[in-house]
């Protein structure tokens, strides 16, 4: 029992009795419950982290726009999400000590994955994004506000990191100097994607920034891909870095937590069936100049994400949720790992794409 959650299940129109609530998923950022009901029904009820996203007013917004134009073109109700509106008509509710609740229809007979466990899971995964992106390719990008300013800026990033690293809040940076350095020394590369939107190269678009494959809804007997979820960052980016942050997360062989470094490297079989997969369904709606900058993407996404995991390990772990003391410390080992292998495999990694574009 616990009296805060029923209340504010009480708020939303579950449309029959609730008879159970539970904790569920393992997301780094918002606390999720699944809710069933008794004529069947389930639903994903969720708070809002607002330290992370300050604009929850916002933010829903941009998903109701976002689930809305999807809805239009897609009728199958499993392959967008769909928010069960509060008693008092809006997609959310407030406690009175300010937290954000939403619920979302729980998408029926569907199962997520944490790894790519098979080439062709991660094949799906591709085509969910590739759709994801198809299907948003006409969405006016200016309707959209940013949930979480500069998301993917890395150059910003970095500056945010060399700040934490001179606050030194909570005392950690003599432990890892050797980190700080190997981050510090990729700096030159943070603006690669920038300078080419900069030069016109490549457009802003609408993208989801969180292509973990765990964001990815699969059919539970078919496992094919149904549709695309947590939609709290989707706002205005570049394609190119979707694409890499998949990469980042699943074609990398080992966990994004690994601690045996020997066993974290970029897939090639993988990054090559999520290639096609990927470029397969909305290749033709991107344009080749900035599906050829997907490895690089991979680099960037992967760096930024490292130096966010240790930002955080400096600032003693107040933004991702960690497991144990060292979590973000390992996993910005990880990331960094995977840094320096894809520079080994871009000619690879690039080729791959090339071959894919020119079929
Ligand atoms: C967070 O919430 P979750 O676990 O899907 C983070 C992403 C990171 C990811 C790293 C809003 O995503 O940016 O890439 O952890 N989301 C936010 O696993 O910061
Ligand atoms: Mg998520």
């Amino acid at each position: 029992m616990n009296t805060k959650i029923e209340e504010i299940i009480s708020k939303f129109d579950f449309g029959s009795p609730v008879i159970a609530y539970n904790q569920f998923g393992n997301g780094h950022i918002n606390w999720t419950y699944r809710v069933e009901t008794e004529n069947g029904g389930l639903f994903v009820l969720q708070r809002i982290n607002t330290y992370v996203f300050r604009d929850p007013v916002g933010l829903m917004r941009n998903i109701e726009l976002l689930t809305n134009f999807m809805r239009k073109k897609e009728k199958d109700p499993r392959k967008v999400l769909e928010l069960v509106p509060a008693k008092d008509g809006k997609t959310f509710i407030v406690t009175d000590d300010d937290e954000y609740w939403r619920v979302y229809v729980f998408v029926k007979d569907s199962v997520c994955y944490d790894q790519a466990e098979t080439p062709e899971l991660f094949k799906e995964s591709g085509r969910a994004f590739g759709n994801f992106q198809n299907m948003l390719a006409d969405f006016p990008v200016s309707e959209l506000i940013e949930t979480i300013p500069n998301f993917h800026n890395t150059p910003a990033r970095y500056a945010a990191f060399e700040q934490a690293v001179s606050e030194d809040s909570a005392k950690r940076v003599s432990g890892v100097t050797v980190d700080i350095e190997n981050y510090l020394s990729e700096k030159g590369f943070a603006s690669f994607l920038l300078d080419k939107a900069a030069a016109g190269e490549i457009p802003l678009r609408v993208t989801h920034n969180d292509t973990k494959i765990n964001n990815v809804l699969f059919d539970c007997k078919t496992n094919k891909a149904l549709c695309v979820v947590d939609l709290d960052t989707t706002m205005p980016g570049f394609a190119a870095m979707d694409f890499g942050d998949c990469i980042r997360y699943a074609g990398n062989n080992a966990a994004e937590d690994e601690k045996d470094l020997d066993k974290v490297f970029v897939r090639m079989d993988l990054f090559r069936t999520f290639a096609e997969g990927f470029c397969g369904i909305c290749g033709k709606n991107l344009s080749r100049a900035e599906l050829i900058l997907c490895p690089e993407a991979a680099k960037l996404i992967t760096l930024e994400t490292g130096l966010r995991f240790l930002m955080d390990y400096l600032q003693g772990d107040v933004y991702f949720h960690t497991a144990y003391p060292e979590h973000n410390l390992v996993r910005a080992r990880t990331q960094f790992k995977l840094v320096r292998d894809m520079d080994v495999r871009m000619n690879e990694m690039r080729q791959i794409i090339i071959s894919i574009l020119d079929k």
